[in-house]
């Protein structure tokens, strides 16, 4: 089998990639080593920037996103037993939509399939051949049959622990990495979100964050410590939990009702460089990852598929290779600006275990001055709503 552009991973950077390479006419296959519903039971993230919301409309996937996404103007950072408000609207002209990764996904794979694009799931053994060289062609084992496709490019879609980057030289590949000493505990509810607008919290017990899917749906997140064991949390424990860290007001409102979600994801970010060899490109959360205090993954991923489909749309339309040379520098341009606000998030909302007295007080001082100097708080929105592409 031949194709021009092989897809790892059927995630929301490879669905994305593939809807935008299909419309265009580019031939593409996505493989992944898991199932649809395996994928589309995986909670993650809730907050799309503007360009991403263009992204899903320019692959043809956006109509459900506007009718039941929401859109948010602001959100509060709580502190001190009081909420302030960050107006991202009032200082960034701009807005972020609340919309689950999981419904983007399932939509983009509704578009897929009308689009009659090709997806093999559950295929073993995905592994990317002779990218360095002129014929660069992708192996996978499907109910014990090994298939060949030959291609153009290979495009590694494929998460943190996928197979792309683990394929790349060691010699080839420069990584970063800082791994935080806590973790988050999330939970997923059939109840009204306790607030009309997120509220990332600090609190000396821990940070907390209250976000949402819908207006009868909340997704809340408390800090824990990474060797926290699931079973020994509990609905109401969690509540509790979450009800110390919040701000009187909101801990009063708070509607309580049975999870039917809950896990517990590590805080790491991690960067790899370059994002191309020959023709492997590396995309999304297989290239870098980010804490998700700054909601900046999935957006990432977005920009990442942006630069690339730019590429191999210049290079099949005016043969030019002009965009998938500069795909690396371009993207880790903007990866490394989301690196930074996503750990200057993490670093000003948690309580560390080392910070001592000095550490902690400049924690204060500094979300005094984010959220008193309106110079300060656009800085903090305009890297909120997500940086031009
Ligand atoms: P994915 O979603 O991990 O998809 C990769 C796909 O590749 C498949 N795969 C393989 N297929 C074939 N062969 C192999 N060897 C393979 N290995 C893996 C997998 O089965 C999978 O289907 O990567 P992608 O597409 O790059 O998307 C990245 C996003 O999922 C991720 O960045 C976000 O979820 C991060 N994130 C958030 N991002 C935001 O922008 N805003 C948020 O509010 C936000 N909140 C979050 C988050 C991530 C979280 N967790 C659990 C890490 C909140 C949480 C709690
Ligand atoms: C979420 O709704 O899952 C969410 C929202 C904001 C974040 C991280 C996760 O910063």
């Amino acid at each position: 089998m031949r194709t021009q552009v092989v897809i790892i991973g059927s995630g929301p950077s490879g669905l994305l990639l593939g809807q935008l390479l299909t419309n265009a006419g580019i031939d593409n296959v996505i493989l992944d080593r898991v199932g649809k519903d395996y994928i589309l039971g995986r909670v993650r993230a809730g907050v799309l920037e503007e360009g991403m919301v263009g992204m899903l409309d320019r692959a043809g996937a956006g109509g459900r996103m506007h009718r039941e996404g929401l859109p948010h103007e602001g959100f509060s950072l709580a502190f001190d037993g009081r909420d302030h408000r960050i107006d991202l609207f009032g200082l960034t002209g701009k807005r972020v939509m609340v919309y689950g990764q999981t419904e983007l996904t399932h939509d983009l794979m509704d578009r897929r399939e009308a689009s009659g694009g090709v997806s093999v799931y559950e295929t073993a053994n995905v592994t990317p051949h002779d990218f360095d060289g002129d014929k660069p062609y992708v192996t996978h084992e499907k109910d014990g049959v090994t298939h060949r496709i030959d291609c153009d490019f290979i495009a590694g879609c494929d998460g943190y622990h996928g197979v792309s980057r683990k394929s790349v030289p060691q010699s080839a590949l420069q990584t970063f990495e800082r791994v935080y000493p806590f973790g988050w505990l999330g939970i997923l509810a059939d109840v009204p979100p306790v607030n009309h607008e997120l509220i990332y919290a600090n609190h000396p017990r821990g940070f907390a964050l209250c976000s949402m899917r819908s207006q009868t749906r909340s997704r809340y997140y408390i800090q824990c410590a990474l060797d926290e064991k699931i079973e020994n949390w509990p609905d109401d424990r969690f509540y509790d939990e979450l009800r110390r860290r919040l701000p009187a007001e909101h801990a009063g409102n708070m509607i309580v009702g049975p999870s039917f979600e809950k896990s517990i994801a590590p805080l790491r970010s991690f960067v790899a460089e370059p994002m191309r060899f020959g023709a492997l490109f590396l995309v999304g959360d297989a290239a870098h990852i980010v804490p998700p205090t700054g909601a900046k993954g999935l957006n990432l991923a977005a920009s990442d598929v942006h630069y690339l489909f730019d590429g191999l749309r210049a290079y099949y339309g005016e043969k030019s290779s002009a965009g998938i040379d500069a795909y690396s520098d371009r993207a880790l341009k903007r990866v490394w600006r989301a690196v930074r606000f996503s750990w200057s998030m993490t670093t000003l909302m948690h309580r560390f275990p080392d910070t001592g007295e000095f550490g902690q007080k400049i924690q204060e001082a500094e979300l005094d001055y984010l959220v008193g100097s309106q110079a300060a708080s656009t800085a903090l929105a305009e890297n909120y709503v997500g940086l031009p592409y």
